[in-house]
């Protein structure tokens, strides 16, 4: 590896009539009369030819090796931009730059030209795409698969303070310069029709698949190029067409076929990507897009297998296939109808394989996320499955007897069907049965998946049941993003530390260097600045930076509290201006995030907070102490700008909702301060830096399990606490709706009346006493600076890199491969 990284010679030459050549064939534009995406878009291009030689390279290496590999499965895969963090992969970053510059082009402005591919929702999206990004940098054999949305998560408003969703073409009319389109790795899917038997030609009894309609699943790749190497993996994205018609004349002669056909064009599979984040929707569409998405992968990860020589037998023993959540499951009653309706094994042959090649993580505890599908839905659109997954049920329900013998009990909570007036499939039993290895995301979750959610399967499949904390890629979300703090961390502790994250430990022995904290805190403050600067070109509010910028930014969700932090702004507001002893440092509150579309009272969180912000950010009476920001469109690329510039992290979460959390490791990396919960991997992040660097307040899981057992009464705290009751009152006034009472009253009512299912209430004193410890502590900017660099110092265990090597060793047995 040579300077920056940098694994071979860039060819400047080269590389600049690359640009041109594009921007002439492939654009139509000449040098004179390009524009600023023209030539983003050109050069994205060259850079791409770059990247797709080493992809088909490391492919070829790594199927002459026979290499052991995984396969993501995932729904989602949240990448953000791509050019500006694959020009630092490939080490190119100086060297592009310098070569645009002769070209009279700005980098830094050509990647803003960039849209984000938002083919995810949240975190679970995100964290898809730092495990590919840590697979790549060290050589871990892997393809992702997820699908190519044509619309990724809708763009977000605000009309009068109110979310407006508006499809996200992501795409553009050009397509995006790093995707390549591999036609030949084209794969078709079946859906509906009915299952029958036959006799085959030896004699046996065989069921077979005679389906309605058949699509077709094209493969687009997308580059994941590995860091200061030159491995670079596919993130494989199927799209959806419709197939030649002949299914449907060969089928179609009989009217009972047709007539299960909904009204169905194959382009609608993947026109869009379903907006909800922790939450189960049940829609036949999406089940589709599930089928979709597995049926194509399956069989491209038996198409690898067997093009490489390999044996169908040894498939557990070079593949294995990691599901993101429950949203892949049926890629596991898939590959049993292929290997026993195909490959012709018997049911313990294929099972045998399947147990041993499928391993599926979990990332929530919330009922409302835990997928379930009816049984009539599946049975309609995929009666083989539907078939197979009675027989692993039937084969587990009698394990369970032997466990247990008698106890209806236990079978009726373990069994894969759930019992009812509609009978349902439960895709996480399905999914604990069927693999090797189940995972939660953090320590305190997967403790409460053994213990809460899946006790009695903890027991009968000893070991099976473990833990991955998560991670994030230190790539994107150190270097990439806060080249102030990089350039910092690389003078005291050497520069590979993106590869190495450990060696950030190295900053804990300057905390207490007045010198480096100065520079440090100047850091902050240029990307505070940066942040400012934003806000007042794209919102028109002026910030002062000599504020506390106290960010929350993540998903709209009751569980995660926005509605807390709202409240004290409210208490704030409150005492500004009703106690003239009260006295607070300046703040400001940013808020990001998006609300799915049918989310009512999300919405109305938004709505309420944006009004609060009109209202208080143009208050003289406030005397500028008092700031509220609520960013639209909250995405990838804007978190980019937003966690370097956080002095406190808000990770508020009700404990034992939010299984990991991931926004939290970027915010503390960047030198933000937590205030959070004992939830997900807040507990571990307080481990690692100590209880003085961290924030802590609120019930803990198992007093919110005692309190709601006892009765949980929201109105004990509404009485007991005057500063609560004030807050809660000013929802009800027009104080912030001027001439509309009661447009925020739902909030309240929600937790008055509603019950406040996340005991935001009962949190509420412990937050607000918490914030005035925060206030206090920030006065004295030198022990701020030391808490904050040993925050930075003290993050390493959060590398994406630790997780990937934990699933590594532990999960999937795999070596890395060198290129
Ligand atoms: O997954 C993150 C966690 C986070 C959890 C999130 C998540 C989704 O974004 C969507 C569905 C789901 O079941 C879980 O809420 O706590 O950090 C990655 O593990």
């Amino acid at each position: 590896m040579s300077k920056n990284g940098q694994t071979q010679q860039f060819d400047k030459a080269a590389f600049q009539a690359a640009v041109e050549k594009h921007l002439t064939t492939t654009y139509a534009a000449t040098v004179e009369n390009a524009t600023p995406r023209n030539w983003y878009m050109a050069m994205g291009k060259a850079l791409a030819e770059i990247s797709t030689g080493n992809l088909l390279a490391t492919e070829q290496q790594l199927a002459s090796e026979k290499a052991r590999s995984v396969n993501y499965l995932s729904l989602e895969f949240l990448i953000g931009r791509l050019t500006g963090n694959n020009l630092i992969s490939m080490g190119l970053y100086e060297d592009v730059a310098a070569a645009m510059e002769e070209l009279g082009q700005n980098l830094t402005d050509l990647l803003e030209e960039e849209r984000d591919p938002a083919l995810g929702n949240g975190g679970l999206g995100r964290l898809a795409a730092c495990f590919m990004d840590s697979l790549a940098a060290q050589e871990y054999p892997a393809v992702g698969y997820g699908l190519h949305y044509e619309y990724g998560l809708f763009r977000q408003s605000f009309v009068d303070g109110r979310q407006v969703e508006a499809p996200d073409a992501w795409r553009g009319i050009e397509g995006y310069p790093w995707e390549v389109v591999r036609p030949e790795l084209t794969q078709h899917v079946s859906l509906y029709g009915h299952v029958e038997a036959y006799v085959d030609d030896a004699g046996n009894n065989c069921r077979r698949w005679v389906p309605g309609m058949t699509v077709e699943g094209i493969a687009w790749d997308l580059p994941i190029v590995g860091y200061g190497n030159n491995s670079v993996y596919p993130l494989r994205l199927w799209e959806c067409r419709s197939s030649a018609p002949f299914n449907l004349s060969r089928f179609n002669d009989g009217d009972y076929v047709g007539a299960q056909y909904p009204a169905l064009e194959a382009g609608n599979v993947t026109k869009v990507l379903y907006p909800n984040d922790n939450h189960d929707q049940g829609k036949a569409l999406r089940l589709m897009q599930q089928y979709f998405h597995c049926a194509c992968s399956v069989a491209d990860i038996l198409r690898r297998h067997l093009a490489a020589g390999n044996k169908i037998e040894d498939l557990a023993a070079l593949e294995t296939i990691q599901l993101n959540d429950t949203h892949p499951t049926i890629a596991i009653p898939e590959l049993m109808r292929v290997l026993i309706d195909d490959f012709k094994m018997s049911w313990d042959q294929a099972w045998e394989i399947c147990s041993h090649t499928f391993a599926y993580t979990n990332h929530t505890l919330l009922p409302e996320a835990l997928e379930t599908w009816s049984e009539a839905l599946i049975q309609q659109m995929l009666p083989r499955h539907m078939e197979i997954i009675f027989e692993i049920n039937h084969r587990f329900m009698l394990q369970v007897e032997k466990t247990w013998p008698g106890n209806n009990e236990v079978k009726r909570k373990l069994s894969i069907i759930q019992e009812g007036p509609q009978r349902m499939v439960r895709m996480a039993n399905l999914c604990v049965v069927s693999t090797y290895a189940v995972n939660g995301v953090a320590a305190l979750h997967s403790e409460l998946v053994k213990r809460d959610l899946f006790p009695e399967f903890n027991e009968l499949f000893p070991g099976r049941l473990t833990n991955v904390t998560n991670g994030v890629t230190p790539r994107r979300w150190i270097k990439y993003c806060n080249p102030g703090l990089s350039a910092l961390i690389s003078e005291k502790v050497g520069d590979d530390w993106p590869a190495h994250l450990e060696k950030i430990a190295g900053l804990e022995k300057f905390a207490d260097d007045e010198a480096f904290q100065q520079r440090y805190m100047a850091v902050k403050k240029e990307n505070k600045q940066r942040l400012a600067d934003w806000i007042n070109e794209n919102m028109g509010i002026e910030l002062d930076t000599n504020a506390i910028f106290d960010i929350q930014i993540k998903r709209l969700h009751e569980y995660k509290r926005q509605h807390l932090n709202l409240l004290h702004i409210l208490s704030l507001y409150h005492r500004l201006l009703n106690d003239p002893t009260f006295d607070m440092h300046p703040r400001v509150f940013i808020f990001g995030a998006k609300a799915a579309p049918g989310y009512a009272l999300a919405k109305d969180i938004i709505f309420a907070i944006n009004k609060v912000a009109e209202k208080v950010n143009n208050d003289e009476r406030l005397g500028g102490k008092l700031k509220v920001v609520f960013i639209p469109d909250y995405r990838v690329s804007l978190a980019e700008i937003l966690f370097p510039a956080a002095d406190v992290s808000e990770q508020i979460s009700t404990a034992g909702k939010e299984a990991s959390g991931t926004g939290n490791m970027k915010f503390a990396m960047n030198g933000a301060l937590t205030i959070g919960t004992m939830d997900g991997a807040n507990v571990e992040m307080r481990e690692e830096v100590g209880d003085d660097n961290i924030f802590i307040f609120g019930l803990l899981v198992d007093e919110v399990q005692k309190l709601k057992n006892e009765g949980y009464d929201p109105y004990r705290y509404y009485h007991a606490d005057s500063l609560l009751r004030a807050a809660l009152e000013l929802l009800n006034t027009d104080e912030f709706t001027p001439g509309h009472p009661g447009q925020l009253a739902a909030i309240r009512q929600n937790l008055l009346d509603g019950g406040d299912p996340y005991l935001v209430l009962a949190d509420f004193a412990d937050y607000v006493k918490t914030h005035e410890e925060i206030d206090a502590q920030y006065r004295d900017q030198k022990t701020w600076a030391r808490k904050a660099i040993l925050n930075t110092a003290l993050m390493s265990k959060f590398s994406s890199d630790r997780s990937i090597r934990d699933y590594a060793n532990n999960i999937w047995k795999l070596e890395p491969v060198k290129r």
